[in-house]
């Protein structure tokens, strides 16, 4: 197998952090904890997890600014350590940690980009109320159609890059934070003509812990949608 390694942000997820890297370890992957100073001890419990398990680093940033910053911190962190393969994963196990090998064989099957996908046969959600079913799916049908893509799930954030995709597109000019990170990384790597591919899973609402989703984050991904368009209309992206 390749050298993998998943990227797992974590802000306050203290309750959920050790179990998911057990979850892991049995996979063969490595794993960079990527922590923006959680006010719950979440980044002292990756620094002691890292200490006990080889397979565990940690990047702690000084503040939180979303996920966009923690990820493309992690995913240059990943790169410089040999990463062939680089994985987004939320630490709160609305992703299925056994889907991880799933992601990583769509690449070896020759992906340049696997996307766990909600949206496509086989793939859904479980616990979701409405509210957040329909901003979900809403999102993903609206930049689906903007964007031109065929990809029915634009907004998740479990995916497996390979890493030509991640030096090739211009990490330095992405500034979005939330689920415009995750469209806008799709994007780019489609316009530069990687293989996309979705995997179906089943997104599961977390049990413990918060959700960090606000409402800054969905409209910055309203707004974000039409500028990339707009980007890539006049042959920037
Ligand atoms: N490092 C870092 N992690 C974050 C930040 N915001 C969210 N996360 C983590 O990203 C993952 C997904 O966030 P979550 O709040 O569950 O988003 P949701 O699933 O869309 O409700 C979790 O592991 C969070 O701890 C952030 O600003 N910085
Ligand atoms: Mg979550």
């Amino acid at each position: 197998m390749p050298v993998a390694t998943v990227c797992l942000p974590t802000y306050n997820e203290r309750e959920n952090l050790e179990r998911m890297l057990q979850a892991l370890a049995p996979l063969g992957v490595n794993v960079l904890v990527i922590d923006d100073n959680s006010p719950d001890g979440t980044g002292e419990i990756a620094d002691r997890l890292a200490g006990e398990l080889d397979f565990v680093s940690v990047l702690h940033r000084e503040r939180k600014e979303g996920l966009g910053p923690a990820y493309l911190a992690g995913f240059r962190r990943a790169l410089s350590d040999g990463a062939e393969l680089v994985l987004e994963m939320d630490c709160d196990f609305s992703h299925n940690p056994q889907d991880v090998p799933r992601l990583i064989a769509a690449c070896e099957a020759g992906a340049d980009l696997a996307l766990g996908s909600r949206y496509v046969p086989g793939g859904g959600t479980e616990n979701w109320g409405i509210v957040r079913r329909v901003i979900s799916w809403g999102g993903s049908f609206y930049a689906r159609v903007l964007l031109g893509l065929r990809i029915r799930d634009l907004t998740g954030g479990f995916k497996c890059y390979r890493r030509r995709v991640l030096e090739t597109i211009d990490l330095d000019a992405i500034h979005s934070k939330g689920y415009a990170f995750q469209i806008e990384g799709t994007y780019r790597t489609v316009r530069k003509g990687f293989r996309v591919v979705e995997v179906p899973i089943t997104f599961v609402d977390r049990e413990h812990g918060h959700s960090k989703m606000s409402r800054a984050i969905v409209f910055e991904a309203v707004q974000k949608v039409p500028a990339l368009r707009l980007a890539a209309l006049a042959g920037r992206l």
